[in-house]
């Protein structure tokens, strides 16, 4: 089998590539040229298997001739311009690579290889504000809301604007022209390998550093205050490397709104179910999600937790400059036809995300320190 990965520099890009390497296919990775090196996440990567080719995904003839050349088993469409917020400053280019990158695949597939099966990387963004919302039972339950294939579609970005016009042009090329193209709506998915101006690593990055400069401006290992913004902070006794030079000051963590709700899992559980949906007969559309829900704030508090610190509201300013326009307020999936169509269950839980992130941050940190 031989598969064709886009986006192969990025987060998912890089754990698919694990596992369909895994599962015995070549694998072929296209990015884009840039001027300096940026396949940190794939450089571990060293197999005959694998194979990285640069493209561009708005370039009609590249993508062409990319689709012509290898007339893959398989294509996973993962490139993007993928920041939200990045999306209201530049909705032209998004609209280009995340809409009209995408024809150019169809199209490529309908000319040149028309038994190649496509995957499409959807988004929890297309819901917007919407949810569905169920009703309590009689004896007195809350309702509960959440999203799934049959909630209806309200993107709040350009960004979630464009991923609906390409999910809904996959749907076109499928019914009208029988290709094998499939969506996956994926809600957020973290990891260690996630992009530093994600919200999850954002905090587990700047927690790493706030370790990391305590320990370097340590004198004695008695007191118990440092400084932090403008305001000195008390430090639980038990977590007290040292002293911290009461002169330099660390910066706050900046924020934006961190009462917007989230349902977060690991990519390397949502990679899984990219390939389970291309191994399906029919081509069709899945929510993967964990079912759960968190709030920007339960994260912190979470990854606060791991370094012992009960107080994050302590080490945080929230700055409008990291508000959007118009914000998601409230993701929650239910990925129960993905569970009986594809036999695909999440296995890692919150918790062990945040721990995860929080860690390699931190041991990340302490390697670059030592070099
Ligand atoms: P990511 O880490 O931001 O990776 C995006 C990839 O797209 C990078 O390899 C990037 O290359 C590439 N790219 C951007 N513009 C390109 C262009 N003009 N031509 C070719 N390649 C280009 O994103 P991710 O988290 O892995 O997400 C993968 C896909 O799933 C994206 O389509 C995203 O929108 C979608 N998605 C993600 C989530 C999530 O929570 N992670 C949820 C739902 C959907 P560079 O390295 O050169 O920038
Ligand atoms: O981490 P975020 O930037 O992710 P967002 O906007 O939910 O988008 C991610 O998930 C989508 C799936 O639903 C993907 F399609 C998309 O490609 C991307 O992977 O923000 C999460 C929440 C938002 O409500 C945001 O307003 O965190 C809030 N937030 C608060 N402070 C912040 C910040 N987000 C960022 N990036 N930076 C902040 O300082």
């Amino acid at each position: 089998m031989k598969a064709l990965i886009t986006g192969i520099t990025g987060q998912d890009g890089s754990y698919l590539a694990e596992l369909l390497i895994l599962q015995g296919y070549e694998v072929i990775g296209l990015k884009r040229r840039s001027s300096t090196d940026n396949t940190d996440r794939i450089k571990h990567i060293n197999c005959p298997l694998f194979k990285v080719e640069e493209f561009e995904i708005a370039d009609s003839g590249s993508v062409y001739s990319a689709v012509n050349r290898h007339r893959p088993d398989e294509i996973y469409n993962l490139a993007a311009q993928s920041h939200v917020k990045t999306s209201f400053d530049q909705p032209n280019y998004t609209v280009q690579v995340n809409t009209i990158g995408v024809i150019n695949f169809l199209e490529a597939i309908r000319r040149f290889s028309p038994y190649t099966r496509f995957y499409q990387a959807s988004t929890s963004e297309m819901f917007g504000k919407n949810v569905t919302i169920q009703e309590g039972t009689e004896s007195g339950d809350s309702p509960i809301s959440y999203q799934d294939e049959d909630t209806a579609f309200e993107p709040q970005s350009p960004y979630g604007a464009a991923k609906l016009a390409s999910h809904h042009l996959v749907r076109i090329y499928r019914e009208g022209f029988g290709l094998h193209c499939s969506c996956g709506i994926l809600f957020n998915h973290e990891s260690k390998r996630r992009g530093e101006n994600f919200v999850t690593r954002k905090i587990t990055k700047w927690i790493a550093d706030l370790i990391g400069w305590e320990e370097d401006n340590s004198i004695s290992p008695q007191s118990s205050r440092f400084i932090i913004g403008e305001e000195n902070i008390s430090l639980p006794a038990d977590r007290m490397v040292a002293d911290v030079k009461m002169t330099s000051t660390f910066p706050k963590l900046r924020l934006g709104n961190i009462d917007a709700y989230r349902d977060w899992g690991h990519a390397r559980d949502y990679v899984r179910a990219m390939w389970l949906m291309l191994k399906q007969v029919r081509p069709d559309d899945y929510v993967i999600a964990t079912g759960d829900t968190h709030s920007v704030r339960d994260f912190l508090r979470e990854a606060f937790k791991i370094i012992n610190i009960d107080n994050y509201e302590d080490y945080i300013v929230i700055d409008p400059e990291f508000y959007r326009p118009s914000e998601v307020e409230y993701l929650r999936g239910i990925p129960e036809k993905a569970k009986l169509q594809l036999g695909w269950e999440r296995e890692v839980s919150f918790s062990q995300l945040v721990q995860e992130m929080v860690e390699s941050d931190i041991n990340g940190k302490k390697k670059e320190e030592s070099s």
